[in-house]
């Protein structure tokens, strides 16, 4: 675990083959805190939550992103719901099934709502990282996108439950799967993060009314420093100007402003934290979601070519939140 001797923040993070992740050493030095498993492979119980994607990397291999850290930490399930808690931070998982009649937004909020309660329980209430897998995020349900309904859910449970977070949101991705419900997992923290925007974008807090009749509720990243050391979580970032896709339909555009997007949202965090993150070298652990299974390895190019051939960047094949977008990357940077 832990190859990238920089990743000395509390969480360390890696992408394994189904293979090592079997073998890794249960009295090793870090220990896995989660495991998001991406593609066909089902592992035994493990005492640390293991999270189902459904989102299938696009070279056709099984993949693990492990999460880890070197002091010790505790795994419990309440209702469902897996947490792992460590010294400075804890982990939550939880997914809205669909099977019973409650509507997408309701179980969204009712998620969020159990999600908000079991952090502040437990004395983690700085939420600094959220992912959101939802079946089918761009189908049409009752009217409205299926995206739609979850934005009204998980703006209703932060209004309610956590007033203090609007528009000081955590960073956040929310992308689409072709099963699973909605799959809700989590980072929250003992102490603060500091959530930045991108000059170049409409806060997605702040977005207009047709997008969706509530805004989604993310920050673009956000910058949480560790003592002497510090991550920096991008959110989804896409081909978006303002409050506005561009380059519809045409990939290489998108993979293009996507980047810039991507370049900009870390400069104003280094202007902002004072830290200096370098995205693009080994320790950049980004996730690239591909609306076209058919546009990799294109897109694979275009995005080594833009941040260059050392990061770890894990192909996925996912719906993205808004139609006509075809790509979309996040991450975690180490300082
Ligand atoms: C966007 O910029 C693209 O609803 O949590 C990106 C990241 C997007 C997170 C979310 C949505 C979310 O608006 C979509």
């Amino acid at each position: 675990m832990r190859n990238l001797a920089h990743q000395n923040t509390p969480i360390g993070w890696d992408y394994l083959t189904p293979q090592s992740y079997l073998a890794l050493a249960p009295g090793g030095r870090e220990r896995p805190v989660a495991a998001i498993v991406h593609g066909d492979f089902a592992p035994p119980p493990r005492p640390w939550p293991q999270i189902h994607s459904h989102l299938p990397p696009l070279d056709g291999a099984a993949r693990v992103e492990v999460l880890s850290s070197a002091a010790a930490a505790t795994f419990e399930r309440e209702d469902g719901f897996d947490l792992l808690l460590a010294d400075d931070f804890m982990i939550a998982a939880g997914r809205f099934e669909e099977a019973g009649g409650e509507s997408l937004a309701a179980g969204t909020e009712r998620l969020y709502a159990t999600l908000l309660r079991l952090i502040a329980d437990r004395g983690y209430p700085h939420l600094l990282r959220l992912w959101n897998i939802l079946e089918r995020i761009n189908r049409e349900q009752d009217g409205l996108e299926r995206y739609r309904h979850f934005c009204i859910g998980r703006h209703e449970a932060f209004a309610r439950m956590r007033p203090d977070l609007a528009e000081r949101y955590p960073a956040a991705s929310a992308v689409g799967a072709g099963g699973g419900g909605l799959c809700v997992y989590l980072i929250a923290a003992r102490s603060p993060g500091t959530p930045i925007e991108n000059p170049n974008q409409v806060s997605a807090f702040r977005y207009p009314a047709q997008y969706g009749p509530r805004s989604p509720s993310f920050s673009r990243a956000l910058v949480k420093q560790w003592g002497a050391h510090a991550n920096l979580f991008i959110s989804g970032t896409a081909s978006i100007t303002g409050h506005e896709t561009q380059h519809a339909g045409d990939l290489a555009a998108q993979a293009e402003r996507t980047a810039d997007n991507l370049e900009t949202l870390v400069r104003a965090a280094e202007q902002r934290s004072g830290t200096r993150f370098r995205l693009g070298d080994s320790g950049s652990m980004l996730k690239a979601y591909v609306r076209r299974a058919e546009d990799y390895p294109l897109v694979g190019d275009l995005v080594a070519r833009r941040l260059g051939r050392d990061a770890s960047v894990l192909y996925l094949r996912a719906d993205i939140c808004r139609a006509a977008l075809l790509i979309e990357v996040d991450g975690v940077l180490f300082a």
